[in-house]
């Protein structure tokens, strides 16, 4: 899953493709480098955002989705509101990709269920300005397996069909830098819930931070190699999705996955 935010301020690419026709061009650009969809936001979700109004949000998807759809791109909607995931899946879009997992708006569950929208329950507590108060757990894989699972729960109570459900445990969201390596190191145990499991470190300052060097954080632009190497890592955990900003290192890197499980299964 490539990633085209369409936000003046997202962590890796805010700014850059705000008009619809370079957000366009990007996004065929994730398709020629390896992606096989394509995932549009309209609103930031770094640590510390505040949040934009609904009619701004679908002024920056909704022409982006109709876009790529007319170009034959397979996309995803990334938003927590389910007026603009209802509106994104009327221009095309494929599925939904809900990082609050059905939480942020009371209503999302419901256009999941009444559209048989395939949906990405992402692992969330709190909205992005609060999200890093809320970062208190007794074991993080445990609870965060826990808590997703309540969210999974939550929306096949109201109608949405278990085989359309994607889970992710939502790095970098309520959870430190250690916490998402803890969270790496067992995707086993979201595996096992029997859900295809999305993956997204993709520049995280996690990363930055494992990459620093005289206590300087290596810059955005200089975390694909390790977003390539936890996508390696990922897939072969059993990873479904693994979402990128830079698709051609991570598309190789699931193709040497997928090879050695094919060899494991042998
Ligand atoms: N992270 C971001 C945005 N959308 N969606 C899912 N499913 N999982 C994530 O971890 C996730 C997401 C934040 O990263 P960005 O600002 O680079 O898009």
């Amino acid at each position: 899953m490539g990633v085209v935010n369409v936000t003046p301020d997202s962590f890796s690419d805010g700014g850059k493709w705000l008009d619809a026709d370079t957000a366009i061009r990007h996004g065929l650009d994730l398709v020629e480098q390896g992606a096989d969809l394509v995932d549009v936001g309209g609103e930031s979700t770094r640590p510390g955002a505040l949040r934009i109004d609904e009619d701004e949000e679908l002024r920056r998807v909704l022409p982006v989705i109709e876009g790529l759809v007319a170009e034959g791109v397979v996309v995803s909607v990334d938003t927590m509101r389910a007026a603009v995931a209802q509106r994104s899946l009327e221009a095309g879009a494929a599925l939904i990709n809900d990082v609050s997992g059905g939480r942020a708006d009371p209503r999302m569950r419901a256009v999941a269920a009444e559209t048989d929208a395939p949906i990405v329950l992402m692992h969330w507590r709190e909205h992005s300005d609060v999200m890093q108060q809320h970062t208190s757990y007794d074991d993080v894989v445990a609870d965060v397996r826990a808590e997703l699972g309540q969210q999974v729960d939550a929306a096949i109570a109201a109608g949405v069909d278990p085989a359309r459900i994607v889970v992710d445990p939502g790095l970098g969201f309520s959870k430190t830098g250690e916490h998402n390596w803890i969270v790496l190191a067992h995707l086993d145990a979201f595996v096992e819930m029997g859900f295809p499991l999305l993956v997204a470190a993709s520049r995280k300052r996690f990363l930055g931070d494992l990459l620093s060097r005289d206590g300087a954080l290596r810059p955005v632009d200089g975390r694909d190699a390790a977003t390539a190497a936890v996508t390696a890592l990922a897939a072969a955990a059993g990873a479904w999705c693994i979402r990128v900003h830079d698709p051609a290192p991570s598309a190789d890197a699931v193709r040497v996955a997928a090879r050695l499980r094919q060899e494991g299964l042998r």
